[in-house]
């Protein structure tokens, strides 16, 4: 009851704060094309931009890359510096300071960790450089660091997760294994907690959590770990599908079967994911969109020309079944 609630509150939240911002759901996929949003006030001037990406770790950011790539084109008025901070804050802290450097019109960045911005974006403020966040948030206290934050609502994307395999298997006393994202990550903490609180108060009991750092690689290692220190293990609730792909991996090489023997919920619905939900090898996806970009340059343009722009636009996320991913298949973009 509590979570519906929480769910609902979170819902309504989402609504108020998107308005005309609503990223696109997978079947409107890509604005990207037309003009990046840009709106009546398409600019004259080019916009210079600096991006920090976090890495590219995943298929989902492969998609993120992608859609920022494709939005921020010089046809929109953009001209893009970016740089792959390969999942390393001080990576990531040096583009910034050389985007202030360049005297660049905006920066904006997806935050490898939530903690320790400060310093870094109050530069960027002194430089009257505007900064926008996206996909993950920082934990700042001094919301001025920044002008706004376009992502998803990843404690929601957990609760969605807990919510599924409580609906389906509370009552058969599973055991659950966590694949997290990585340490310290908006979406690592968030989702484990919304995961947390959604099993809470069902048999499903959660017997170990280890960080996969969103990788097809650490996901499949820790999985082996687990799978050999535990005979029983039910149900695997990874932060991502790539950790999830390869969890698949090691329950195989195990002589399991994933999907059966272990049930599989990831986060993302990536392409590959969506195609091993349709195979039956996991067993529920939350969604996260990617597709950033449309956002991004709408907002950027509109603090560039000044204007107010709202501090949080939520992205909202659907949730597949198998059924749902054999249908959704052939129009995935990613
Ligand atoms: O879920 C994962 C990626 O920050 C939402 O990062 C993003 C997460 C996404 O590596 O696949």
């Amino acid at each position: 009851m509590g979570r519906n609630f929480r769910r609902a509150g979170a819902a309504v939240l989402a609504a108020l704060t998107t308005t005309a911002l609503v990223a696109c759901s997978s079947e409107q996929a890509p604005q990207a094309e037309e003009n990046g949003g840009g709106g009546d006030d398409a600019a004259t001037e080019t916009i210079s931009i600096g991006f920090s990406q976090v890495g590219a770790e995943s298929g989902w950011r492969a998609a993120n890359t992608k859609s920022i790539q494709d939005t921020l084109t010089a046809e929109n008025g953009f001209d893009l510096k970016f740089s792959d901070a390969q999942q390393k804050q001080e990576n990531q802290i040096q583009a910034i300071r050389s985007y202030i450097q360049q005297g660049v019109d905006v920066i904006a960045f997806s935050p490898v960790v939530e903690t320790g911005w400060d310093a870094v974006l109050e530069e960027a403020k002194a430089a009257s450089i505007p900064v926008i966040l996206t996909d993950r948030a920082v934990d700042s206290e001094d919301e001025s660091l920044y002008e706004s934050f376009i992502g998803s609502d990843f404690v929601l994307e957990g609760e969605m997760a807990g919510d599924w395999a409580v609906e389906q298997y509370d009552g058969e006393g599973f055991k659950a294994v966590e694949l997290q994202g990585t340490t310290g990550a908006a979406p690592m903490i968030d989702r484990q907690q919304g995961f947390a609180d959604a099993i809470a108060g069902s048999d499903i009991e959660m017997i170990d959590s280890q960080t996969g750092n969103f990788t097809r690689t650490e996901g499949k290692q820790v999985m082996e770990g687990f799978l050999q220190k535990y005979d029983d293990i039910d149900l695997v609730f990874a932060h991502n599908d790539d950790m999830g792909l390869g969890a698949i991996e090691a329950i195989e090489a195990a002589g399991k079967v994933p999907g059966k023997d272990i049930k599989i919920i990831t986060v993302d619905a990536v392409k590959d994911g969506m195609q091993a939900l349709a195979d039956g090898k996991i067993n529920y996806i939350v969604e996260c969109n990617p597709l950033l970009g449309p956002d991004l340059a709408e907002i950027a343009k509109k603090v560039v020309a000044g204007e107010e722009v709202q501090k949080r636009i939520v992205v909202e996320d659907q949730a597949f079944d198998q059924e749902a991913a054999k249908e959704a298949l052939p129009d995935r973009q990613y």
